[in-house]
């Protein structure tokens, strides 16, 4: 994307993206990211929406559809679905 001006969900998903792409390829296939590298993106990325996620074995085996021990793009972002739909939900919540 080359936009000049991008608005905040544009900048949202470009995050998003760049996020992924900048833990990728450290360690194992070229494009996905062992379960150590997802920790970290983790830790540096999500600690506040994930400080009472389950374990990180939980979370491979929850996210990793195609098991072979590392995160695509789209399995990635199927954390990215649930963290959406949950901040969603408590919004929805709050407006009962
Ligand atoms: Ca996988």
């Amino acid at each position: 994307m080359a936009a000049a001006e991008l608005t905040p969900v544009e900048m949202a998903i470009e995050t998003i993206v760049t996020v992924f792409i900048s833990h990728t390829g450290k360690e194992g296939r070229v494009g996905t990211m062992t379960a150590a590298t997802f920790q970290e993106l983790l830790r540096l990325q999500l600690p506040n929406v994930m400080k009472d996620a389950p374990s990180l074995e939980e979370q491979m085996r929850a996210l990793d559809v195609s098991t072979d021990q590392e995160l695509t793009f789209e399995e990635f972002w199927r954390l990215m679905g649930e963290l959406v739909r949950t901040l969603w939900r408590e919004r929805e919540g709050r407006k009962k």
